[in-house]
């Protein structure tokens, strides 16, 4: 028994606008540019398009630091560009969704201003406001997800604000009836315009624990799993989807940044009427803690893959992503990107990353196997993450830079944030203008045209995928088995529902590998198979990153 609804049946596909498209020349990409490139995304078979934060912005964090809800970003377009680019979304019989930054706002949000002008203001309690603990003390030992204190002292009165992530980014006071019922009416405001729902920006960090007690050395490890938990989260999210969310037919996606597997059907079960799926980040950031990069191996991919897969519990549903605008690009992660590999090993991770359950999200250039730029040094870096992290560690002589530089190099936001490779002209194709941040260089290779005329390239390979998706309910909603947990470079899944089953089978290394499948599968037919291996040569040699869906005897 499964509950079909549109939005498990749907890819998404993620837009960071400033990098998409750029329309007028002035090296920022923005919702002319978007609207423009709609057929592209159309072409890829994705039903929604969730477009990363257009609000009016100081832009310390990507935009993730909002000055007007209600007002776009001029530097991405007018209220007219965005009624525009819905339509022609509509047109095209796809659905938009927004980004909701509601854990924060810029500390140059009107209700900021007026919070920080004095004590008495009726905005002061939409803030966390604390006195110090002595001369210079914050309140509390809270750090920044960014690292650093999450408390900045304000000159005027005297008192700290707690922010999660920058200074520059205060944290709404959730547990203020005011600060909730805005944040309502600002959803409002978006789905009356034409929205089909969220992607819940830090959601689960909203309710502040209890009396701000300071964290214990053990709990600074991960301060998150300590911000994910606040007693009042699941009400306020409760009240949101029954004020909100509930009278309309939308999607809602919460970060789950914090959140443990286990608690995941807390937030998604269909009876708790919260959320409709978590992104968790134990797949994307396996191999990584902060900015410290590790070794991980596929046995403990495939471990969080069955993890994540049964999360939801059975009355939840989840997300399947590699991608997104806060992590490296896939193939450069997961994958193998020297020019020999990087086509292959694209190849196989959009297939496992499709066909797994749950909704898919491709973020912006995935589709062409995009890679990681490279870092010289500090002053390469745009990302408020990676400068803080360096200020952190080697400014503050805690790390010395040739230890911190190519961890940051690879864990860097950056990588996910250079614009979108369109062709091999001038500026790849992106703006007619100065780029607001460098191309990637090897844009010559790896771009849209080149790959549109090529049947055998990234790009073809995930519109294939994605058309097998939605041809088969199997593959949407029927189960998942990892069928052999043990072996070192091979991942081996199947779908099954309704008496019928299909494989998934990829080879996540770069050397070719003997193969025999485990006891009790035979293949009957190919589906898709990356290298185009007629049935009798599939096995049992499989080639460096070989993917393919076969159904199953
Ligand atoms: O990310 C919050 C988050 O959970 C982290 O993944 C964080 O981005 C990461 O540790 C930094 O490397 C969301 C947004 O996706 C991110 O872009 C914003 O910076 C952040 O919230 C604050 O709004
Ligand atoms: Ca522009």
């Amino acid at each position: 028994a499964f509950d079909p609804r549109w939005w498990k049946e749907a890819v998404v596909y993620q837009v960071y606008p400033r990098s998409f498209c750029d329309s007028n020349g002035d090296g920022i990409g923005d919702l002319p540019g978007l609207t423009s490139r709609l057929d592209h995304i159309r072409s890829l078979g994705v039903q929604v398009i969730w477009l990363c934060p257009h609000y009016d912005t100081p832009n310390v964090d990507g935009g993730y630091d909002v000055r007007d809800y209600r007002r776009i970003d001029p530097a991405l377009g007018t209220m007219e560009d965005f009624d525009r680019l819905i339509s022609a979304i509509h047109e095209r019989g796809m659905k938009l969704i927004v980004d909701l930054v509601v854990n924060h706002t810029s500390d140059q949000h009107e209700w900021f201003r007026q919070a920080r002008s004095s004590r008495d203001s009726p905005y002061r309690d939409f803030y966390i406001w604390r006195d110090g603990r002595g001369e210079n003390e914050p309140p509390n030992n809270f750090v920044s997800v960014f690292g650093g204190a999450a408390w900045s002292r304000d000159e005027a009165s005297g008192q700290y604000y707690l922010h999660y992530f920058t200074p520059a980014q205060p944290d709404l006071n959730w547990d203020n009836p005011q600060v909730r019922q805005e944040v309502h009416a600002l959803m409002r405001f978006w789905l009356e315009r034409g929205v089909s729902g969220f992607r819940m920006d830090s959601i689960c960090l909203i309710s502040k624990p209890e009396g701000l007690p300071d964290l214990t050395l053990a709990e600074l490890e991960n301060p998150e799993r300590i911000y994910a938990r606040g007693p009042r989260l699941h009400d306020y999210l409760r009240d949101m989807n029954h004020e909100v969310l509930a009278p309309h037919d939308c999607m809602s996606i919460g970060e789950a940044f914090g959140v443990s597997y286990a608690e995941t059907p807390d937030f998604v079960d269909a009876s708790r009427h919260e959320l409709d799926m978590l992104f968790h980040f134990n797949i994307i950031r396996v191999g990584r803690h902060d900015w410290q990069v590790q070794q991980w191996t596929v046995r403990e991919f495939k471990a969080l893959m069955r993890e994540e897969d049964t999360s939801p519990g059975p009355g939840g549903w989840t997300t399947t992503f590699l991608e997104n605008h806060d992590n490296p690009r896939s193939v450069s992660w997961f994958g193998d990107d020297r020019p020999e590999m990087v086509a292959a090993s694209a190849r196989a991770l959009a297939t496992l990353m499709l066909l797994r359950r749950g909704t898919p999200f491709v973020y912006q250039g995935e589709e062409i196997g995009m890679t990681d730029i490279p870092f010289t040094g500090v002053q390469d870096f745009e990302d408020v993450h990676a400068r803080t992290v360096w200020h952190n560690t080697v400014e503050a002589g805690k790390v010395p830079a040739e230890e911190v530089l190519p961890q940051l190099g690879r864990i860097s936001r950056d990588n996910a944030r250079t614009p979108m490779q369109w062709d091999d002209g001038p500026q790849a194709g992106f703006t007619t203008g100065t780029p607001w941040f460098r191309l990637n260089p090897r844009y010559r290779d790896i771009n849209v045209a080149r790959q549109e005329t090529d049947p055998s390239s990234v790009l073809n390979h995930y519109r294939r995928l994605i058309a097998l998706r939605a041809a088969h309910r199997t593959l949407i909603y029927g189960d998942f088995v990892d069928v052999d947990p043990d072996h070192p470079s091979v991942i081996a899944f199947t779908r099954g529902l309704e008496g019928e089953r299909f494989l998934v089978l990829v080879n996540l290394c770069s050397s070719p590998v003997h193969y025999i499948l485990p006891l009790g599968l035979e293949l009957a037919e190919v589906l898709i198979d990356s290298t185009g291996a007629a049935l009798r040569d599939v096995l049992p040699e499989l080639a460096p990153w070989q993917a393919g869906v076969y159904r199953l005897k």
